[in-house]
């Protein structure tokens, strides 16, 4: 038997019913509030998804294997045990009003891979292992892509499991609890490639009209965790001018991160999501406030820029207030360059499948944002009504799950070499 380098004919197709089957069922576990999920990472709900999973895993005959930071690998056997696996997945935990899709496609997307060159009877040269990274959201615990952070050498696995929910829980004592600590070594794996399909998170490929997104890029992050520090006091009897008010300190701030944001266009994003105020009490002038700035930008100049700026910002608004203040980045990475050679087999798969498509910039951090660092790594993307994203009415057809999972399925395949 010869591994033929050939592309997989554009009849090849996956179960389109059987995916979506799939999704529906895994979104049956950790329901939101309003049709989406809350299957935060580490909790008893992440546990049950990965049973699940595992159940199909194991059902598409798969060898599974479970890292230190929980992150699963699901193997499928390969002709030549000594080729490094291609690696295809993504996550299953969500943000608390979350989607269905966001991370799950991308798991539920390799496995049914794997589902259909069972169907279909091929072998492929290389291994294929599907992944589902723990943490990716970083919403409970920050930063983001925790596991495929410390897998890609970013993180320090220690002071990964000493980070704190905002209950003081720490990741590590988290994991153990919900019974998926792995044993084995975390980055130990080697990957011939690594591929992920993720939806889109925004606009561009639906307002296009484009099914697939060929993502080239990845933009860049700083996550700042800013704590202002004033002084409780009356809301009614403390004169203005006596007043040392935390919380509007965050106010100004938040307008700011705006404005420097509007001030880089084109191509760069900024917000506060994360805001609390202290000690959050009607007739209390915050005497504490702890947000987290989010920014962004494709450019690195860009995002270097805004960030010095903000810091400067928040400083003199501190200053002005006289409010105390510190900054602690709490996520980051730099603009994305994905491997090219990967690019041109995802967009071929495109063509040959006669699928429209755009190449994109990703404006979500994803796990390929980290693993880009240690292996040739691709995303492969599909549009998402109305752009929506982490919130629970994130919706995508069949259609679209079906069509991006069909190009997913031509470039693992591809990359992982066909034995006729
Ligand atoms: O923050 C992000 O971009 C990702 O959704 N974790
Ligand atoms: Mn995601
Ligand atoms: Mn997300």
């Amino acid at each position: 038997m010869s591994p033929t380098p050939q592309a997989p004919g554009a009849n090849l197709k996956i179960d389109g019913a059987r995916l979506w089957d799939s999704l529906m069922e895994m979104a049956k576990i950790g329901p939101g509030v309003a049709g989406g999920n809350n299957r935060q990472t580490v909790t008893d709900a992440d546990g049950e998804g990965r049973t699940l999973f595992q159940n199909w895993c194991e059902a598409a005959g798969c060898t599974m294997g479970l890292d230190e930071m929980g992150t699963m690998f699901a193997r499928r056997e390969g002709t030549d045990p000594a080729a490094l696996p291609v690696y295809v997945g993504s996550h299953l935990d969500t943000q608390p009003t979350g989607g269905k899709y966001d991370g799950v496609l991308g798991v539920l997307g390799g496995l049914e891979v794997l589902r259909t060159l069972n169907d279909l009877g091929i072998k492929t040269r290389h291994p294929i292992v599907v992944t589902n990274w723990t943490n990716e959201e970083g919403t409970r615990f920050a930063p983001a892509m925790l596991a495929s952070g410390v897998f890609a050498g970013i993180h320090d696995q220690d002071w990964a499991y000493a980070r704190t929910d905002a209950d003081g829980k720490a990741f590590g004592d988290e994991l153990e609890r919900i019974g998926w600590k792995g044993t084995e070594k975390v980055g130990a794996r080697k990957m011939h490639a690594f591929l992920e399909l993720h939806i889109e998170q925004g606009p561009i490929l639906e307002a296009e009209g484009k099914d697939i997104g060929v993502v080239t890029h990845g933009q860049g992050l700083w996550w700042l965790e800013i704590t202002l520090t004033g002084k409780d006091a009356h809301t009614g009897s403390t004169p203005m001018a006596m007043r040392v008010n935390a919380g509007l300190g965050m106010a100004r701030i938040m307008e700011a991160v705006h404005a420097i944001a509007m001030d880089h266009q084109p191509g760069a994003v900024g917000a506060v999501g994360q805001a609390n105020v202290y000690p959050n009490s009607r007739n209390v002038i915050p005497g504490k406030a702890v947000f987290t700035v989010d920014i962004r930008s494709p450019d690195l100049e860009k995002l270097t820029s805004m960030r010095s700026q903000v810091e400067a910002a928040a400083a003199g608004i501190a200053k002005d207030l006289g409010l105390g203040i510190s900054i602690e980045p709490v996520g980051h990475f730099d603009p994305v360059t994905f491997d090219p050679t990967l690019v041109n087999t995802v967009r071929a798969a495109a063509e040959r499948l006669g699928y429209s498509h755009l190449d994109i910039v990703s404006g979500a951090g994803h796990d390929a944002c980290w693993i880009n660092r240690v292996a040739p790594t691709v995303m492969v993307m599909c549009p998402c009504k109305d752009g929506l994203s982490h919130n629970e009415a994130e919706e995508i057809t069949p259609d679209w799950a079906a069509k991006g999972t069909d190009v997913l399925f031509h470039a693992v395949v591809e990359t992982a070499g066909i034995v006729t």
